[in-house]
């Protein structure tokens, strides 16, 4: 197997929970998955990356795990999922898994161990804390799901720590045991052939020593801050992650992603630079908050081009040399692409394969999320009892039911923001519940699935679909969109992204316009230079090369 798959691979990720359906239950499972392993094999994707399938009670949907080797009941069995994977090699595509080991469930039998005394053998695998002098807690940080991010435990009279929610524990890396766990449980998975790992909030299991509290200025006593500083990219963090490499990762031929919330273009250069054996990418997520406003996540501010522009620039120009950048524009986590950076009305259609177009000609590897090859939207639902994310039931309860925030302001930034946005059920036709099953869905469809659906996809020649079916063919045929160097051209250009890519004699240039009204580009020597388009999401030839439609997306190869 070619050493840089992973260079060259388009993965694609799949959230069991809202794929495919195949027993009535309303939840998606790894049977479902199955059946639709040819409609991915259609679209030409190369990996698969799988949110997780473990067992878990599901206060995190699969995020809290309580039994790393085996697979939760509701998405069916070990065979299922063995099935799952021969089935995926038998058509070329590898398995990416998602690796959750900054915390477990507190269901896990290493937690209901730790907890049960102070000197259990399994008390240190976790993090735990007296709490300071009258009942406080033993630091300030606050959960990054709402409150703080301590729970007291009746039994032992102490605090466990835990970033996201009370029954995601931290696990304690500095002990030696329970990386080596850890890691025997890794490789019971490569054994197994796992092709590939996703390692979720990998760059937030080294804390600080003395977990010491975050000093933001003007606290009022007892109030809570975030503590990033003192868990992210923390002081071990690389020794670890090498650690794993050398004892585990290493002796397989695996794709491996970290996701590292708050890691700078350094922090990123240090994860991925080969020589270094950590890993090979990392999801950045400065993007991501292209549109947050000093409040956070919630504070939803509007974001322009010259900024999303500035951040991508800078990733690829900061990792031109040694590291490697992973594409993405939506996950699990994330708005949908197309109603967060494109036009979800009239320029649905054209607006994501403009931005299928910016995914897929940068440098890096490409991440489409299930739903983003038929332009999926985000959904408003009108109650907050049709939302089921617990960051956004959390995220409410401390604004509006505690806080007195209004009620409207919040639910508006949960429609624009909220996690669920991405976790509306797969589209596959117009029939009820939108061929995701034939029973109750766990969550309420969007409703705009008459219209949008893989049904009409397949059926429509210049659909988003084939679009991007197209672009990761072009990927397989054109090693300049993998290896070619990146350049920036207009960097003052209020709506339009224009850059090249070069790769010995072949040179491509890359015009995308983010905005809905035609916009001119003043680019005479590079059009004087036009070969041939390569890809268009117009389809046509361009009415006047110097002058682009709402969003019209277009690459052409030079001279
Ligand atoms: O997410 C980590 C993370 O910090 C954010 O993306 C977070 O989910 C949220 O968007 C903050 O507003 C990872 C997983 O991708 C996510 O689904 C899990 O809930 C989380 O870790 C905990 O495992
Ligand atoms: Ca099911």
């Amino acid at each position: 197997m070619n050493k840089t798959f992973w260079k060259e691979a388009v993965v694609y990720q799949i959230y069991p929970r809202s794929y495919q359906d195949s027993n009535g239950d309303g939840i998606g499972d790894l049977r479902g998955i199955i059946s639709r392993l040819d409609y991915l094999q259609k679209l030409g994707v190369d990996v698969v990356w799988l949110s997780p399938v473990y067992k878990s009670p599901n206060d995190d949907n699969g995020y809290d795990i309580s039994d790393y080797e085996d697979i939760m009941d509701e998405f069916g069995t070990l065979r299922d999922w063995e099935e799952l994977l021969a089935g995926m090699h038998e058509r070329g595509i590898k398995l990416m898994m998602d690796l959750v080991i900054n915390h477990s469930s507190d269901e896990h039998a290493w937690f209901l161990e730790s907890r049960s005394s102070k000197d259990n053998p399994y008390r240190d695998y976790y993090i735990w804390r007296p709490g300071g002098p009258e009942g406080t807690l033993p630091n300030n940080w606050s959960s990054i799901f709402s409150g703080p991010a301590w729970e007291l435990d009746e039994a032992t009279g102490e605090y466990y720590l835990h970033l996201f929610s009370r029954k995601q524990p931290d696990l304690n890396w500095e002990n030696p045991e329970l990386r080596e766990a850890l890691y025997k449980m890794i490789t019971f998975w490569l054994d197994k052939g796992v092709d590939g790992l996703r390692m979720d909030v990998i760059n937030m299991i080294s804390k600080v020593d003395g977990l010491p509290s975050a000093h933001s200025e003007g606290l009022a006593p007892g109030e809570l801050a975030g503590g990033g500083e003192y868990y992210m990219n923390g002081p071990r963090v690389h020794e670890y992650l090498h650690e794993m490499n050398q004892q585990v990762l290493s002796k397989y031929n695996i794709m491996t992603v970290g996701e590292t919330p708050g890691a700078t273009v350094e922090d990123a250069i240090a994860y991925t630079d080969e020589d270094r054996e950590e890993l090979q990418m990392v999801f950045q997520f400065e993007h991501m908050d292209v549109d947050s406003g000093p409040g956070g996540k919630w504070d939803v501010t509007p974001w322009s081009l010259t900024q999303l522009r500035d951040i991508l620039h800078k990733w690829q120009i900061g990792l031109a040399e040694k590291g490697w950048n992973s594409l993405y524009l939506n996950n699990h986590d994330q708005p949908r692409m197309v109603s967060r950076f494109g036009n979800d009305g009239q320029y649905r259609v054209i607006s994501a394969k403009m931005l299928a177009t910016l995914l897929h000609t940068l440098k890096g590897t490409p991440y489409i999320y299930q739903g983003e090859e038929i332009g999926m939207t985000n959904v408003k639902f009108p109650l907050l009892e049709d939302y089921q994310d617990i960051e956004t039931h959390n995220m409410y309860r401390e604004k509006v039911t505690d806080g007195g925030a209004d009620h409207a302001t919040i639910l508006n930034a949960i429609h624009i923001k909220g996690r669920d946005n991405a976790r509306t059920p797969m589209q596959w036709d117009a029939s009820t519940n939108a061929g995701f099953t034939n029973g109750m869905p766990w969550l309420r469809l969007n409703p705009n699935y008459s219209d949008i659906n893989v049904d009409q996809a397949l059926a429509d020649p210049d659909s988003i679909f084939y679009y991007y079916q197209k672009l990761i063919a072009l990927r397989k045929q054109n090693p300049i969109m993998v290896y070619g160097e990146y350049e920036l051209l207009l960097p003052e250009h209020e709506y339009i992204y224009a850059y090249t890519r070069t790769l010995e004699a072949d040179k491509w240039l890359v015009l995308l316009n983010f905005s809905e009204t035609p916009q001119s580009v003043d680019l005479s020597f590079e059009l004087s230079k036009i070969a041939e388009i390569v890809i268009g999401n117009y389809g046509d030839q361009p009415v006047e090369p110097a002058s682009l439609r709402p969003y019209e997306a277009i690459v052409y190869r030079l001279n």
